[in-house]
């Protein structure tokens, strides 16, 4: 207990710095994230693609539990040997500073102050708390009085029990239980008050940080900052291109709805005026941007839908949002890149974010389509710190593991042997976008009244766009069309509504979709891993 206690105060105290200094890491966050970074392809493909961030709370509360059992075993081993105990608290002290040191952004001094600082005081209590409990060892077994501990304590009464009091009375170091179990759960309770402090005062930043301001705010900036000339503006979506059905999605995804994959458990917090984007590797000249220069730069809008390559069929991790951004062409033209230029050793495009993650794709694919963005922002406001604040990689076509790098700050050419984060994992080296159809309007398994049943949602294929939806509702003996919504663009999803006359009895709903190619999506399933899922959303209904 006495362990447990002081390892609560020291985390509980080093979270309450974080949360008021970001620049000083939360520490069982940092380590988290080194786990994460350790773990190999199909655990962390388990743990991050498949169960999304859920499984993060859980690896921090499996860190936190771990280092309180660790100042548990310290304290029992300080009972032996408290000289063991105290390199013990160093080997904790070296990974703290290990796992903080290895975070993006840190600040140095003060990470040190904090990761020293804290543990000195959670020794301290603990020390102070077996000193207190007064049992065997507690007092400070040394190396020199090792031997006379070892052999006192088969005399040694139960702690706690009036002989063991009265056998130490003399020392005055003993208090009875109830005063231990103050001390402890007082020393406990400060340290969860801190951390929950911490906590707090962290999620307050983020609210303030992602409460991304609108673009024309951005824009406006300081005295010289750029103000980015808009090329290619997109109108905004004629009522046409959305179907008015209860459930339907939203056909532009509010930032706050918009699914979330990475393998960041916080999300990097960049100084956009200290940010910088290198375009290095097999470039004719390599260029570094800072983000005035990048506004200098054409800027473009487009309506993409962005979608995970775990996401299962009928899974929610796509979405559509209008970005705006640099074309990626024009930022490799700066570096000397042309299309006629591109051989074997740039051939690829490897974006690298500040925390290490890379993305690779075709460096071809940045000329196809100017659509392939530097983006900055999205639906009209700053990106958001989880969707890569304050530039990212948006490629309309590619699945987000081989393209959409997130607080992006470097641009890599280079050959093909190089394989990028996922890659590295097991997962597809190509990843273009399969077609997709979902319902969204009829839950799975849901009961609904005999009548006009909408059938409806989203399909999508970017580049090639939607030409057909058909819905099923035999299990795909037969199929009908489904009306739809006007295309807003070839690279966003579409919505689709079948007006069902249901009656009576049990159904098995499916949905298919064609796209602008004439291709229909396959049948055949397959799981998400390694190129992303197959087959129709299939749900099954009941009608009364
Ligand atoms: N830095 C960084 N960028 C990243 C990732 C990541 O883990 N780290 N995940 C990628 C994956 S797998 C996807 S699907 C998209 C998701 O983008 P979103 O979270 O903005 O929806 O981001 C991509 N960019
Ligand atoms: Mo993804």
């Amino acid at each position: 207990m006495a362990g447990g206690a002081g390892m609560a105060l020291a985390l509980g105290l080093a979270e309450l710095v974080h949360g008021v200094y970001a620049l000083v890491p939360s520490v069982p966050v940092a380590i988290s994230q080194r786990i994460i970074e350790l773990t190999p392809g199909a655990l962390a493909t388990a743990g991050i693609g498949a169960l999304g961030k859920a499984a993060a709370p859980v690896l921090i509360a499996v860190v936190v539990v771990s280092a309180l059992l660790s100042g548990a075993g310290l304290a029992a081993l300080a009972r032996r040997s408290r000289l063991a105990a105290l390199a013990g608290v160093a080997v904790l002290a070296a990974a703290a500073l290990f796992a903080a040191f290895m975070e993006p952004f840190i600040a140095p001094v003060a990470t040190v102050l904090t990761v020293l600082g804290s543990l000195g005081a959670g020794t301290l209590v603990s020390g102070l708390l077996l000193r207190s409990s007064g049992v065997p060892g507690g007092e400070g077994a040394g190396p020199e009085d090792a031997s006379e501990e070892a052999s006192a304590e088969r005399r040694e009464p139960e702690p706690f029990s009036g002989r063991y009091r009265e056998a130490h009375s003399e020392r005055g170091v003993a208090v009875n239980r109830r005063g231990f179990l103050a001390l402890a759960g007082g020393a406990a309770a400060v340290g969860a008050a801190a951390a929950g402090t911490g906590r707090f005062l962290t999620g307050e930043e983020d609210a303030e940080v992602t409460g991304a301001r609108p673009l024309e705010s951005t824009q406006r900036g300081g005295p010289g900052q750029a103000v980015p000339q808009v090329r290619t503006s997109v109108p905004p979506p004629p009522p046409e291109a959305s179907i008015e059905v209860p459930g339907m999605p939203p056909l532009i995804t509010p930032a706050e709805d918009f699914y979330v994959i990475d393998t960041a458990l916080s999300s990097p917090r960049i100084n956009r005026e200290r940010w910088t984007l290198n375009v290095r590797g097999a470039v004719e000249n390599p260029v570094e941007f800072s983000y005035n220069d990048l506004m200098s730069l054409p800027v473009i809008e487009a309506y993409i839908t962005l979608a995970c390559v775990s996401n299962e069929v009928g899974g929610g991790l796509v979405s559509n949002a209008k970005w705006t951004g640099v074309p990626l062409s024009e930022v490799l033209r700066e570096a000397g890149v042309a299309p006629d230029r591109l051989n074997r050793a740039n051939e690829q495009l490897v974006g690298r974010s500040v925390d290490g993650w890379t993305n690779g794709f075709r460096t071809r694919t940045a000329f196809e389509r100017e659509e392939a963005l530097v983006a900055f922002a999205m639906n009209d406001d700053e990106l958001p710190l989880k969707h890569g604040y304050p530039v990212r990689l948006v490629v309309p076509g590619l699945y987000g593991y081989v393209s959409a790098t997130k607080w992006l700050t470097e641009i890599e050419l280079t050959d093909r042997g190089y394989d990028a984060y996922w890659i590295q994992r097991g997962w597809s080296k190509q990843g273009p976008v399969k077609t997709q159809s979902r319902i969204d309007t009829v839950e799975p398994g849901a009961t609904v009244q005999a009548g006009r049943v909408p059938i409806g949602g989203v399909a999508w294929a970017p580049t090639r766009g939607i030409e057909r939806v058909e819905v099923s509702t035999d299990g795909g003996e037969t199929w009908n069309d489904a009306r739809l919504a006007a295309q807003l663009d070839v690279d966003a999803w579409r919505q689709y509504v079948y007006e069902w006359e249901a009656e009576p009895g049990e159904y098995v709903l499916k949905v298919r979709a064609t796209d602008g190619e004439g291709e229909t999506q396959t049948a055949e399933e397959a799981a998400p891993i390694p190129s992303g899922a197959t087959g129709y959303h299939t749900i099954e209904a009941t009608v009364v």
